[in-house]
């Protein structure tokens, strides 16, 4: 480790209030469940009491989005258009505070949530504002059709990205959305309820339904739900197909992975070292498509290996409102523990486990970049999705054997190639069984670019022109 001065960002430009209700039909009002605390990761200090929704309190939201649905889906598309570029300007001009409280209630690091995260979710809104008046067909018979009400589970890796990701294009093809943040990051999707209302958005449009797994069994199974997005683990993406399997409800499902992120012996070595530490280390690993299998092609796999070392010796791991940090807090002391456990079987079955010498905080859920050699494809810490700053080294000696390991998981949402081959690039590409194959790059994201997964890592696709399609009927 190695010394710097501190720059903390201030969290004075943030309002939190004691408690929060829920959001429903436009109004701030009490849950009837039991209320709940959010906490701090990096501290784990309480940050705000949060409502509960109990499957009543669901009831009067899927209902208010119901009668909203009528309102907002007949109206012309250039009219929803102007709420949401109001929307999407808001979110820019109240990005600072939006990242400061994003980082409170997540742990991730503020450069992130400030650089990454908030531009992206206003570019989303922008986005899908510019769809909304390109889906009527004026003057030429009946368009699409909006589903009606979308009932929407997101997890707490990214709140307001996995947020915007819903409920952007639901709004644009003229749905109303029931939303429910995770347990663990609630704050967030609050403040931007109160951006809601501040666009003027009319009653019921959105709704924030705040709760635990119960709550969003609620919303997803609610008989009023015609349309259900859900990004979370893969057991439950499991259990909320089956639960909806023959009601009619359309359903996207955005689950777990574990990606290749494959080097050559012909890449540009400090570029993809630079790729693999974003890869795995960005979020602190807590990424969907997270490049948490390093496959590495024999010849330069030592080489790599130390360049990648060297490069974590540097990384620095602390206070997520500083600045200068670029790995913060794991999320919850439960995803904590789901992280030690898989690195102590990694260790167990055999693998080697390697971390940079760093001092981790006293207070707050921590764990440090850590990378695995020796391990072999059988081993959990190469199968299992760890959701945290865990990287597997894997060897390849040929193109075939890499796309061969590549793929043998149960997961299928993204992977990465290294090469300053051309033709490798599309050769692999071609032939990874991947919803998102990066060339020289990793973890790189755009509103017009659709994401989704292969095999058990879902269904259906979120982004670009292909993410409208989840929210009509054509
Ligand atoms: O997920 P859950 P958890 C993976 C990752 C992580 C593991 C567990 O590997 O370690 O899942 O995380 C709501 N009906 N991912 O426990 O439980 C829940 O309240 C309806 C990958 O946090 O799936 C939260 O809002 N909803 C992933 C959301 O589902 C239910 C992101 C996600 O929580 C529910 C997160 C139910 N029965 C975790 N039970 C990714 N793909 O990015 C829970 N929820």
């Amino acid at each position: 480790m190695f010394e710097y001065a501190p720059a903390p960002e201030s969290r004075d430009i943030v309002d939190i209030k004691p408690s929060y209700g829920l959001f429903i039909d436009g109004e701030f009002v009490d849950g009837t469940g039991a209320p709940f605390k959010t906490i701090n990761p990096a501290t784990e200090e309480t940050l705000a009491e949060v409502a509960t929704a109990s499957g009543e309190d669901v009831d009067r939201a899927v209902q208010a989005a119901r009668k909203a649905f009528g309102v907002w889906s007949a109206m012309p598309g250039s009219e929803r258009a102007k709420y949401l570029f109001r929307i999407a300007r808001i979110i820019q001009e109240r990005s600072r505070e939006l990242a400061v409280l994003e980082t409170l209630d997540n742990g991730k690091p503020i450069r992130e949530a400030r650089d990454v995260d908030l531009p992206l979710v206003a570019a989303h809104f922008f986005y899908y504002a510019g769809w909304a008046d390109k889906l009527d067909y004026a003057g030429y018979g009946p368009g699409p059709k909006p589903l009606g009400v979308a009932g929407q589970v997101i997890p707490w890796n990214f709140p307001l990205l996995m947020l915007a990701w819903k409920i952007a294009p639901a709004l644009a093809c003229g749905n109303t959305v029931v939303l429910k943040p995770a347990e663990t990051t609630p704050l967030t999707a609050l403040l931007f309820a109160e951006i809601c209302r501040q666009a003027e958005l009319p009653p019921g449009v959105v709704n924030i339904v705040t709760g635990a797994g119960e709550t969003g069994a609620a919303v997803v199974n609610h008989p009023d739900v015609n349309k259900v997005a859900f990004t979370g683990s893969t057991e439950v993406g499991r259990l909320i197909a089956r639960n909806v399997a023959g009601s009619g409800k359309k359903v996207t499902l955005e689950l777990g992975g574990k990606a290749a992120n494959i080097v050559f012996d012909d890449a540009a070595i400090d570029q993809a070292v630079e790729g693999i530490v974003n890869g795995i280390f960005f979020n602190q690993g807590h990424v969907c498509c997270a490049g948490s299998r390093l496959l590495v092609q024999e010849s330069i796999a030592e080489e790599l290996l130390e360049s990648l070392k060297r490069r974590l010796s540097l990384l620095r791991l602390g206070d997520p409102m500083d600045k200068n940090t670029d790995i913060g807090a794991i999320n919850s002391s439960t995803q904590l523990a789901r992280v030690r456990e898989l690195s102590d079987i990694g260790e167990a079955e055999g693998a080697e486990r390697w971390s940079p010498a760093c001092a981790l905080p006293e207070r707050g859920f921590w764990f440090p970049p850590t990378i695995f050699t020796g391990v072999a494809q059988s081993h959990r810490i190469a199968r299992d999705e760890v959701f945290g700053p865990v990287l597997a080294m894997l060897t390849f000696r040929t193109p075939a054997e890499a796309v061969e390991k590549a793929n043998n998981t149960p997961y299928g949402l993204s992977a990465g190639v290294w090469t300053e081959k051309g033709s490798r690039i599309l050769w692999m590409a071609d032939r990874l069984r991947a919803g998102v194959v990066w060339a020289n790059t990793f973890n790189k994201f755009d509103p017009t670019s659709p994401f989704g997964g292969y095999k058990e890592s879902g269904y259906g696709r979120e982004g670009g022109r292909h993410g409208l399609e989840a929210y009509l009927d054509v």
